[in-house]
């Protein structure tokens, strides 16, 4: 697996009003247009082409681009936030994804899907089932995949807001997982990086051609990812942490 591509969406100033159940205050502006910045270089470190799209004030959480669309080597799916409020993010994501896919699908009412609860492992699409993505939404994206030769399983979560808020697939049949998703049985086929639950925002890393960018605050993660033979690079997502967002979030990577 190699991505090439990378597309990201600064916060804009509404971003300060966005979702959040962290109970860490409000997010510093200045502060998480300095780590996003930060993040879209050690994309490009990583060899990435990275598109920024401009900021969205309408939309407070739509710097979690990751959440508006599904962009797998076949095609491409225009996601349906679980979300009421991001639901219209996925209008200006749209013309940009055309502007690499043709292949593209939708999912469409009542079907919800947010792209945080997406895992691709390898030809595999792991979907969580979650407060934002409905079984509806999580059967359409299932059977697009399918048709196009791919596969997928359907993931029911309890606690987290995403799938993705607790477990990463690292390549090489690895995942970083931590609390409820580290002892599933369907995630026993790989290798686990386990991740105390103490660290768990840390198990929201995200792997790019052979770099785990891992949040700065958390050294047990961090030496857990690189003893498992990874380089990382540590970045500092305090200001996404305060809405709920990690590093996955701030991206869609193809
Ligand atoms: C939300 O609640 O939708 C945003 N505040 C955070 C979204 C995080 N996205 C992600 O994990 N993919």
């Amino acid at each position: 697996m190699k991505f090439t591509h990378a597309i990201v969406r600064p916060p804009g100033r509404s971003f300060v009003n966005g979702l959040s159940t962290a109970n860490l205050g409000v997010p510093d502006y200045g502060l998480a247009l300095h780590q996003h910045a930060a993040y879209v270089q050690a994309l490009k470190t990583c060899g990435l082409q990275v598109t920024a799209l401009p900021p969205d004030d309408d939309y407070p959480d739509s710097t979690f681009v990751e959440d508006t669309a599904l962009l797998t080597p076949a095609c491409a799916i225009i996601l349906r936030p679980g979300a009421p409020s991001r639901r219209g993010e996925t209008e200006s994501i749209e013309p940009v994804v055309k502007r690499f896919y043709t292949d593209i699908e939708h999912i469409h009412a009542p079907g919800t899907a947010d792209g945080g609860d997406v895992m691709m492992a390898g030809n595999h699409y792991f979907i969580g089932l979650s407060g934002r993505t409905n079984r509806d939404g999580a059967e359409q994206i299932l059977s697009i995949l399918t048709d196009r030769g791919m596969s997928g399983s359907l993931v029911p979560l309890g606690d987290v807001l995403h799938l993705k808020s607790a477990i990463a697939y690292v390549e090489n049949q690895t995942v970083v997982a931590s609390g409820e998703l580290s002892t599933r049985p369907e995630f026993g086929v790989y290798r686990m990086i386990q991740i105390d639950s103490a660290e768990q925002y840390a198990a929201n890393c995200l792997w790019i051609n052979g770099t785990v960018m891992v949040p700065a605050g958390y050294p047990k993660a961090e030496s857990a990812i690189i003893a498992a033979g990874y380089r990382t690079i540590v970045l500092d997502t305090s200001e996404f942490r305060k809405l709920d967002g990690g590093l996955s979030c701030l991206s869609l990577r193809f």
